[in-house]
Protein backbone atom coordinates (compact mmCIF):
# COMPACT_ATOMS: atom_id res chain seq x y z
CA UNK A 1 0.00 0.00 0.00
CA UNK A 2 2.76 2.10 1.19
CA UNK A 3 4.98 1.34 -2.42
CA UNK A 4 1.57 2.11 -3.73
CA UNK A 5 1.46 5.42 -2.58
CA UNK A 6 5.30 5.89 -3.01
CA UNK A 7 4.68 5.62 -6.79
CA UNK A 8 1.80 7.59 -7.39
CA UNK A 9 3.80 10.73 -5.59
CA UNK A 10 6.34 9.43 -7.72
CA UNK A 11 4.90 9.80 -10.76
CA UNK A 12 3.17 12.92 -9.80
CA UNK A 13 6.16 14.66 -9.30
CA UNK A 14 7.46 13.37 -12.47
CA UNK A 15 4.40 14.77 -14.31
CA UNK A 16 5.02 18.32 -12.62
CA UNK A 17 9.23 17.93 -13.65
CA UNK A 18 7.83 17.45 -17.12
CA UNK A 19 5.37 20.10 -17.51
CA UNK A 20 7.75 22.76 -15.69
CA UNK A 21 10.82 21.61 -18.17
CA UNK A 22 8.36 22.28 -21.29
CA UNK A 23 7.35 25.61 -19.94
CA UNK A 24 11.03 26.32 -19.68
CA UNK A 25 11.46 25.28 -22.98
CA UNK A 26 9.30 27.20 -24.23
CA UNK A 27 9.85 30.67 -22.74
CA UNK A 28 13.60 29.53 -23.89
CA UNK A 29 12.56 29.45 -27.61
CA UNK A 30 10.59 32.24 -27.10
CA UNK A 31 13.47 34.22 -26.29
CA UNK A 32 15.91 33.10 -28.41
CA UNK A 33 12.67 33.87 -31.25
CA UNK A 34 12.73 37.59 -30.19
CA UNK A 35 16.80 37.89 -30.07
CA UNK A 36 16.61 36.74 -33.38
CA UNK A 37 13.20 38.51 -34.93
CA UNK A 38 14.03 41.93 -33.31
CA UNK A 39 16.62 44.38 -35.26
CA UNK A 40 19.65 44.82 -33.66
CA UNK A 41 19.21 48.49 -32.25
CA UNK A 42 15.69 47.32 -30.38
CA UNK A 43 17.81 43.93 -28.82
CA UNK A 44 21.38 45.66 -27.82
CA UNK A 45 22.48 48.46 -25.82
CA UNK A 46 23.34 51.25 -27.79
CA UNK A 47 26.66 53.45 -26.52
CA UNK A 48 27.57 56.85 -28.27
CA UNK A 49 31.25 57.67 -28.10
CA UNK A 50 32.18 60.98 -28.32
CA UNK A 51 35.53 60.44 -30.69
CA UNK A 52 37.25 63.49 -29.42
CA UNK A 53 37.84 62.25 -25.99
CA UNK A 54 36.96 58.37 -25.39
CA UNK A 55 40.71 57.01 -26.54
CA UNK A 56 43.68 58.59 -27.94
CA UNK A 57 46.06 56.03 -29.94
CA UNK A 58 48.39 57.92 -31.28
CA UNK A 59 48.97 59.83 -28.27
CA UNK A 60 48.58 63.33 -30.17
CA UNK A 61 46.41 64.09 -27.26
CA UNK A 62 42.66 63.65 -29.33
CA UNK A 63 41.15 60.89 -29.39
CA UNK A 64 40.91 58.76 -32.61
CA UNK A 65 39.31 55.63 -34.56
CA UNK A 66 42.24 53.33 -33.79
CA UNK A 67 41.88 54.10 -29.83
CA UNK A 68 37.84 52.94 -30.36
CA UNK A 69 38.93 50.13 -32.43
CA UNK A 70 41.68 49.43 -29.08
CA UNK A 71 38.59 49.47 -26.60
CA UNK A 72 36.31 46.99 -28.38
CA UNK A 73 36.59 44.36 -26.70
CA UNK A 74 35.97 46.42 -23.24
CA UNK A 75 33.12 47.67 -25.11
CA UNK A 76 31.95 44.06 -25.18
CA UNK A 77 32.75 43.47 -22.05
CA UNK A 78 30.59 45.58 -20.82
CA UNK A 79 27.70 44.49 -22.81
CA UNK A 80 27.50 47.02 -25.46
CA UNK A 81 25.48 45.77 -28.71
CA UNK A 82 26.04 48.85 -31.00
CA UNK A 83 28.38 51.56 -31.01
CA UNK A 84 27.04 54.90 -32.70
CA UNK A 85 29.86 57.60 -33.42
CA UNK A 86 29.66 61.29 -32.43
CA UNK A 87 30.29 62.73 -35.73
CA UNK A 88 33.65 62.09 -37.58
CA UNK A 89 33.48 63.97 -40.98
CA UNK A 90 36.07 66.38 -41.96
CA UNK A 91 35.74 69.49 -40.18
CA UNK A 92 37.66 72.68 -39.01
CA UNK A 93 36.56 71.75 -35.91
CA UNK A 94 34.76 75.37 -35.24
CA UNK A 95 32.18 73.23 -33.54
CA UNK A 96 34.30 70.49 -32.43
CA UNK A 97 33.26 67.75 -35.75
CA UNK A 98 29.43 69.61 -35.80
CA UNK A 99 30.20 72.03 -38.56
CA UNK A 100 30.90 69.89 -41.80
CA UNK A 101 33.45 70.66 -44.53
CA UNK A 102 32.91 67.14 -46.38
CA UNK A 103 30.20 64.56 -45.57
CA UNK A 104 32.43 61.58 -47.12
CA UNK A 105 35.21 62.00 -45.42
CA UNK A 106 36.67 61.29 -42.34
CA UNK A 107 38.68 64.44 -40.39
CA UNK A 108 42.32 63.06 -40.21
CA UNK A 109 42.70 64.15 -37.04
CA UNK A 110 40.26 61.26 -35.86
CA UNK A 111 42.05 58.56 -39.09
CA UNK A 112 41.49 57.66 -42.10
CA UNK A 113 38.50 55.39 -44.05
CA UNK A 114 40.42 52.20 -43.70
CA UNK A 115 40.07 52.79 -39.76
CA UNK A 116 36.21 53.18 -39.49
CA UNK A 117 36.51 50.07 -42.42
CA UNK A 118 38.59 48.85 -39.23
CA UNK A 119 36.38 49.46 -36.19
CA UNK A 120 33.38 48.61 -38.10
CA UNK A 121 34.77 45.01 -38.87
CA UNK A 122 35.99 44.71 -35.65
CA UNK A 123 32.50 45.53 -33.94
CA UNK A 124 31.18 43.17 -35.66
CA UNK A 125 33.41 40.02 -35.24
CA UNK A 126 32.65 40.74 -31.41
CA UNK A 127 29.11 38.98 -32.36
CA UNK A 128 26.83 41.56 -33.47
CA UNK A 129 27.87 45.34 -32.53
CA UNK A 130 27.04 47.74 -35.24
CA UNK A 131 28.77 50.89 -36.16
CA UNK A 132 26.41 53.42 -36.42
CA UNK A 133 27.48 57.20 -37.84
CA UNK A 134 26.07 60.54 -36.09
CA UNK A 135 25.05 62.47 -39.32
CA UNK A 136 24.98 65.88 -38.91
CA UNK A 137 22.98 67.31 -41.88
CA UNK A 138 22.57 70.40 -40.85
CA UNK A 139 24.26 72.88 -41.06
CA UNK A 140 27.66 72.36 -43.02
CA UNK A 141 30.80 74.63 -42.39
CA UNK A 142 31.81 77.18 -44.02
CA UNK A 143 34.57 75.97 -45.35
CA UNK A 144 32.73 73.31 -47.22
CA UNK A 145 32.88 73.20 -51.21
CA UNK A 146 29.21 74.03 -51.45
CA UNK A 147 29.84 77.41 -49.35
CA UNK A 148 32.48 78.19 -50.97
CA UNK A 149 30.95 77.91 -54.41
CA UNK A 150 27.61 79.26 -53.30
CA UNK A 151 29.26 82.58 -52.24
CA UNK A 152 30.79 82.95 -55.21
CA UNK A 153 27.21 82.24 -56.92
CA UNK A 154 28.78 79.67 -58.92
CA UNK A 155 26.36 77.12 -60.25
CA UNK A 156 24.73 74.88 -59.42
CA UNK A 157 25.32 75.71 -55.73
CA UNK A 158 24.21 79.35 -55.55
CA UNK A 159 20.97 78.32 -53.94
CA UNK A 160 22.16 75.65 -51.46
CA UNK A 161 22.70 77.80 -49.01
CA UNK A 162 19.65 80.37 -47.83
CA UNK A 163 21.24 84.12 -48.84
CA UNK A 164 18.98 87.34 -48.50
CA UNK A 165 19.23 90.55 -49.57
CA UNK A 166 19.80 93.28 -46.37
CA UNK A 167 16.72 95.45 -45.33
CA UNK A 168 18.84 98.07 -45.85
CA UNK A 169 21.53 99.87 -44.49
CA UNK A 170 22.05 101.73 -40.93
CA UNK A 171 23.51 105.20 -41.06
CA UNK A 172 26.89 103.82 -40.68
CA UNK A 173 26.32 102.21 -43.41
CA UNK A 174 26.24 98.66 -42.57
CA UNK A 175 24.15 96.18 -44.12
CA UNK A 176 20.90 95.35 -41.45
CA UNK A 177 19.88 91.85 -41.41
CA UNK A 178 16.38 90.65 -42.82
CA UNK A 179 14.87 90.02 -39.87
CA UNK A 180 15.11 89.12 -36.37
CA UNK A 181 16.06 85.40 -36.25
CA UNK A 182 18.84 84.89 -33.89
CA UNK A 183 21.10 81.85 -33.58
CA UNK A 184 21.10 79.31 -30.80
CA UNK A 185 24.70 80.57 -29.96
CA UNK A 186 23.41 84.14 -29.82
CA UNK A 187 23.17 87.49 -31.72
CA UNK A 188 21.46 87.26 -35.26
CA UNK A 189 21.48 84.05 -37.37
CA UNK A 190 22.49 86.50 -40.50
CA UNK A 191 25.79 86.79 -40.96
CA UNK A 192 27.33 89.21 -43.95
CA UNK A 193 28.73 87.63 -47.11
CA UNK A 194 31.15 90.43 -48.44
CA UNK A 195 32.16 88.49 -51.40
CA UNK A 196 28.25 87.74 -52.52
CA UNK A 197 27.14 91.54 -51.11
CA UNK A 198 24.28 89.45 -49.69
CA UNK A 199 23.21 87.84 -45.88
CA UNK A 200 23.58 83.64 -45.01
CA UNK A 201 21.67 82.00 -42.81
CA UNK A 202 23.20 80.24 -39.93
CA UNK A 203 20.98 78.59 -36.61
CA UNK A 204 24.09 78.18 -35.18
CA UNK A 205 28.15 79.76 -35.42
CA UNK A 206 28.31 82.43 -38.34
CA UNK A 207 31.16 79.17 -39.12
CA UNK A 208 27.80 77.19 -40.17
CA UNK A 209 25.79 77.94 -42.62
CA UNK A 210 22.34 76.33 -42.88
CA UNK A 211 21.84 74.30 -46.10
CA UNK A 212 18.55 75.37 -48.14
CA UNK A 213 16.68 72.19 -47.98
CA UNK A 214 14.15 73.86 -50.41
CA UNK A 215 16.80 73.02 -53.14
CA UNK A 216 16.39 69.25 -54.42
CA UNK A 217 20.01 69.56 -55.06
CA UNK A 218 20.56 69.76 -51.44
CA UNK A 219 18.17 66.71 -50.77
CA UNK A 220 19.38 64.65 -53.41
CA UNK A 221 23.48 65.75 -52.19
CA UNK A 222 22.73 64.83 -48.82
CA UNK A 223 21.17 61.14 -49.68
CA UNK A 224 23.95 60.42 -51.66
CA UNK A 225 25.84 61.08 -48.42
CA UNK A 226 23.53 58.53 -47.05
CA UNK A 227 24.08 56.14 -49.65
CA UNK A 228 27.84 56.63 -49.42
CA UNK A 229 27.95 55.55 -45.65
CA UNK A 230 25.17 53.16 -46.00
CA UNK A 231 27.26 51.24 -48.96
CA UNK A 232 30.23 51.91 -46.72
CA UNK A 233 28.31 49.10 -44.00
CA UNK A 234 27.16 52.03 -41.70
CA UNK A 235 24.49 50.35 -39.69
CA UNK A 236 22.61 53.37 -39.09
CA UNK A 237 22.78 57.04 -38.81
CA UNK A 238 21.68 59.24 -35.63
CA UNK A 239 20.94 62.44 -37.02
CA UNK A 240 21.28 65.72 -35.34
CA UNK A 241 19.64 68.79 -34.99
CA UNK A 242 16.77 67.86 -37.31
CA UNK A 243 14.29 70.42 -36.20
CA UNK A 244 16.62 72.71 -37.74
CA UNK A 245 16.29 71.35 -40.94
CA UNK A 246 13.83 73.91 -42.40
CA UNK A 247 12.97 77.59 -41.79
CA UNK A 248 9.86 79.69 -43.00
CA UNK A 249 9.67 79.94 -46.83
CA UNK A 250 8.63 83.71 -46.05
CA UNK A 251 11.77 85.40 -44.70
CA UNK A 252 10.16 88.79 -44.03
CA UNK A 253 8.54 87.59 -40.70
CA UNK A 254 9.96 88.41 -37.61
CA UNK A 255 9.37 85.92 -34.75
CA UNK A 256 8.09 86.92 -31.52
CA UNK A 257 9.29 87.69 -28.37
CA UNK A 258 8.98 84.94 -25.49
CA UNK A 259 5.80 85.44 -23.83
CA UNK A 260 7.68 84.44 -20.53
CA UNK A 261 11.51 85.03 -21.91
CA UNK A 262 14.22 83.44 -19.38
CA UNK A 263 16.40 86.16 -20.43
CA UNK A 264 15.92 90.19 -20.94
CA UNK A 265 18.94 89.57 -23.52
CA UNK A 266 17.26 90.59 -26.70
CA UNK A 267 20.15 88.81 -28.06
CA UNK A 268 19.81 85.34 -26.21
CA UNK A 269 18.29 82.51 -28.36
CA UNK A 270 15.94 82.22 -25.40
CA UNK A 271 14.25 85.83 -25.62
CA UNK A 272 12.35 85.28 -28.64
CA UNK A 273 9.45 82.43 -29.64
CA UNK A 274 10.99 80.11 -31.93
CA UNK A 275 8.20 79.47 -34.33
CA UNK A 276 9.62 80.12 -37.67
CA UNK A 277 12.71 78.61 -37.47
CA UNK A 278 12.43 74.89 -36.08
CA UNK A 279 9.71 72.03 -36.46
CA UNK A 280 8.56 73.49 -39.92
CA UNK A 281 6.12 70.59 -41.40
CA UNK A 282 8.03 69.82 -44.32
CA UNK A 283 10.94 68.12 -42.09
CA UNK A 284 8.86 65.30 -42.09
CA UNK A 285 9.16 64.85 -46.13
CA UNK A 286 12.94 65.06 -45.99
CA UNK A 287 12.96 62.22 -42.91
CA UNK A 288 10.86 60.14 -45.15
CA UNK A 289 13.46 60.52 -47.86
CA UNK A 290 16.10 59.28 -46.05
CA UNK A 291 14.52 56.61 -44.09
CA UNK A 292 13.21 54.98 -47.57
CA UNK A 293 16.86 54.96 -48.23
CA UNK A 294 17.90 53.04 -45.16
CA UNK A 295 14.70 50.80 -46.42
CA UNK A 296 17.01 49.71 -49.43
CA UNK A 297 19.42 48.21 -47.40
CA UNK A 298 18.56 45.56 -44.53
CA UNK A 299 18.46 45.90 -40.79
CA UNK A 300 19.54 49.86 -40.61
CA UNK A 301 18.53 52.54 -38.38
CA UNK A 302 17.88 56.04 -38.01
CA UNK A 303 17.52 57.86 -34.71
CA UNK A 304 16.61 61.57 -34.37
CA UNK A 305 17.87 63.80 -31.80
CA UNK A 306 14.79 65.19 -30.32
CA UNK A 307 16.49 66.74 -27.22
CA UNK A 308 13.71 69.25 -26.33
CA UNK A 309 10.43 67.19 -27.05
CA UNK A 310 9.67 67.58 -24.18
CA UNK A 311 9.22 71.55 -24.38
CA UNK A 312 7.60 70.37 -27.85
CA UNK A 313 4.89 68.54 -26.07
CA UNK A 314 3.99 71.24 -23.56
CA UNK A 315 4.04 74.14 -26.27
CA UNK A 316 1.82 71.31 -28.23
CA UNK A 317 3.93 71.43 -30.97
CA UNK A 318 1.72 70.16 -34.07
CA UNK A 319 5.37 69.14 -35.84
CA UNK A 320 5.29 66.68 -32.66
CA UNK A 321 1.81 65.21 -32.95
CA UNK A 322 2.68 64.52 -36.64
CA UNK A 323 6.02 62.73 -34.91
CA UNK A 324 3.82 60.81 -33.03
CA UNK A 325 1.81 59.08 -35.12
CA UNK A 326 4.94 58.90 -37.55
CA UNK A 327 5.82 54.79 -37.11
CA UNK A 328 8.68 54.62 -34.61
CA UNK A 329 10.97 52.49 -37.08
CA UNK A 330 10.92 55.62 -39.92
CA UNK A 331 12.61 57.57 -37.05
CA UNK A 332 13.33 56.25 -33.63
CA UNK A 333 13.58 59.32 -31.06
CA UNK A 334 16.39 60.10 -28.72
CA UNK A 335 15.63 62.33 -26.37
CA UNK A 336 16.74 62.02 -22.90
CA UNK A 337 14.95 65.64 -21.88
CA UNK A 338 11.75 63.20 -21.99
CA UNK A 339 13.79 60.02 -19.35
CA UNK A 340 14.79 63.06 -17.48
CA UNK A 341 10.97 63.78 -17.05
CA UNK A 342 10.02 60.19 -16.49
CA UNK A 343 12.50 59.71 -14.13
CA UNK A 344 12.24 62.54 -11.80
CA UNK A 345 8.69 62.18 -12.22
CA UNK A 346 6.96 65.04 -13.68
CA UNK A 347 3.92 65.52 -14.81
CA UNK A 348 4.23 65.71 -19.17
CA1 LIG B 1 44.86 60.87 -31.52
CA1 LIG C 1 17.92 75.00 -41.58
Amino acid sequence: MASKRCFGIFFFLLFLIIIGVTIICIIAKDGIKHQETYPFWQRTIVYQVYPRSFCDHDGDGTGDLQGILSKADYLKELGVGTVWLSPIFSSPMADFGYDVSNFTAVEPLFGTMDDFDALRAALHDRGEPAAGVGLRAEPSSDEHEWFVKSRRREEPYTDYYIWADPKGFDEAGQPIPPNNWLSVFRGSAWAWAEERQQFYFHQFLAKQPDLNYRNQRVREEMMQVLRFWLDRGADGFRVDAVKFLFEVEDINQNESIAIDPETDDPLDYYYLNHTLTINQPETLEVVREWRDILDQYSDRVMIGNEGTIDDDIASGDELLRQRQRFPLERLSPFNFLLIDRFHNRKRL
